[in-house]
Formats: structure tokens, sequence, C-alpha cells
């Protein structure tokens, strides 16, 4: 069976927690401390979903704004991104759209599924932002939402496996949408084929058609041509025979 690699990126502001999901996920590890994330970075991961052997890519991104052009060469190509805000940080949500732009504006929108993730939801006493809001930014740009938490490991496999899932019905669903296409296309060229072979028979038909007139009217002017040779003859013979008589 051969092995599908996904590219998944995570993008969003400072310190809401993109380097902890990442790190909870693929090593099962929480840090409390923070280190900030300077250069874009890729870990990896296998993973078997449905019957599919799948190679993860996930990206790290930098969120510091000074230091974030970096992240455009990394967006290239991305199949899945989770765009992080942290819940207390109310800014952090107001910037999701910056990030979504810059996506977008590196690829196309719909070969991408991309998530929304509400970060920091263990700590939601402290929330600056509410969960409607979340659900309907999401909803906006046809993503999907989550609450999540880099402090726990369910929690963070189940939003990557859900957008992995989601990503795999998506192409299944296009490449059926491709092979109706060719189907179609195939159908429309025996069409045009079968269309073009009557034609040509019909031509073909008038052709031969043409030619019998053509033929019919030669022997016609042939008949016509003996007729006349003889007629000579016989008017040949009548003078001779006239002449004899005159003589
Ligand atoms: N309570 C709580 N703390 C979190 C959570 N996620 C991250 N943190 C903490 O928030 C701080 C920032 O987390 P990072 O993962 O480094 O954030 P980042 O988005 O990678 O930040 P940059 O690399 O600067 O862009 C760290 O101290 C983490 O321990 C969470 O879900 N809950
Ligand atoms: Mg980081």
């Amino acid at each position: 069976m051969s092995e599908v690699s996904l590219k998944i990126i995570l993008l969003g502001d400072p310190h809401t927690g993109k380097t902890s999901l990442i790190n909870q996920y693929v090593n099962n590890e929480f840090d409390g401390d923070y280190l900030m994330t300077i250069g874009n970075d890729k870990m990896t991961k296998d993973i078997k979903i449905n019957e599919e052997q799948l190679k993860l890519e996930i990206w790290d991104s930098i969120g510091h704004e000074k230091l974030r052009s970096a992240n455009k060469i990394f967006m290239k190509n991305t199949d899945i991104a989770l765009i992080v805000y942290d819940i207390t940080n109310r800014q952090s949500f107001l910037n999701l759209n910056e990030f979504y732009e810059e996506l977008i504006n590196i690829n196309k929108r719909d070969k991408m599924i991309i998530g929304i993730a509400a970060n920091k939801s263990d700590l939601y006493e402290n929330a600056k932002v509410n969960k409607e809001e979340g659900e309907e930014y999401a909803k906006n740009i046809n993503a999907l939402y989550f609450e999540s938490t880099a402090t726990d490991h369910e929690n963070v496999v189940n939003i990557f496996e859900e957008l992995i899932k989601v990503y795999i019905e998506n192409n299944k669903e296009k490449k059926n949408e491709d092979t109706t296409n060719n189907i179609n296309n195939s159908n429309e060229d025996t069409t045009n084929n079968i269309n073009n072979s009557n034609e040509d028979t019909t031509n073909n038909t008038n052709n031969s058609n043409e030619l019998n007139k053509k033929n019919n009217s030669n022997s016609k002017r042939k008949k016509e041509k003996k007729k006349e040779l003889n007629d000579i003859q016989v008017e040949k013979d009548a003078g001779i025979y006239n002449s004899c008589n005159i003589i």
C-alpha cells in the first residue's frame, strides 16, 4: 500500500501554544516554560487512519511579528493548517485573519483543510473570547473549530486526527469528481467520434453518389458517342450506296 504524506502547519500569534500543541501530539509532552520559536522547524509522525498509512510533516512557525515573514516559504503546499489563538488573549483572536489571508495568498483555498484552535481552554476562567465568537469566525472562513488545550494529550490527538480524516474525505470526493469529469469527457469524445464517423459515412455516401452520377453520365455520353459513330457509318454507307446510285 502506498504511503501518503501530508503537510500540516500551525500558525498564530506568539505565545498562543503552537509549539506546545505539536510537542503534545508528537512527543506526548507538555512543558509549562515558554521558549519563543525563532526558526521554522518540522517534526514527522507516522500514523494509520482508516487503513491508510500516512506520513505527517508537522511544521511549527514563528509567531513573533518581526520574524514572521520567514513563515511564507514554509506555507507552500500546505494540506492542513491549524490557526491558533489563546482564549485569554483577545488580540490573538483578532489577529487570526492575518494568518488566514497569508495562507490563502500562497495556497489554493479549496485544496486545504483549515482548523481554528481556541487554545488554553483549561484557563477558561480567564477567557477574553467567548466560544460563539470563535465558532462564528471559523464558520465564516469555512474552517473547523476546536477548543484545545496543549496540556491534554487525548484532546490534542483528537484535533489532529479529525483534521486529517476530513482532509482524506475531502480528497476522495475530489478524486471522484475528477473521475466523473474524465468519464464525461471520454463520453463526449466517443459521441464526437460517432458523430464524426456518421458525418464521414454521409460524406462517403454523398461522394459515392456523386461518383455514380459521374459514371452514369460518362457511360451515357459513351453510348451517345457510339450511336453518333454508328449513324455516321450508316450515313456513309448510305452515301456510298447513294453515290453508287447516282453513278
Ligand atoms: N495553561 C496552558 N498553557 C499553555 C497551553 N499551551 C501553551 N501554553 C503555555 O503558553 C506558553 C507559550 O506556548 P508556546 O507553545 O511556546 O507558544 P507558541 O505559540 O509556540 O509561541 P511562539 O513560538 O512565540 O510563536 C508556554 O509557557 C506554554 O507552556 C495550554 O493549552 N494551556
Ligand atoms: Mg513556538
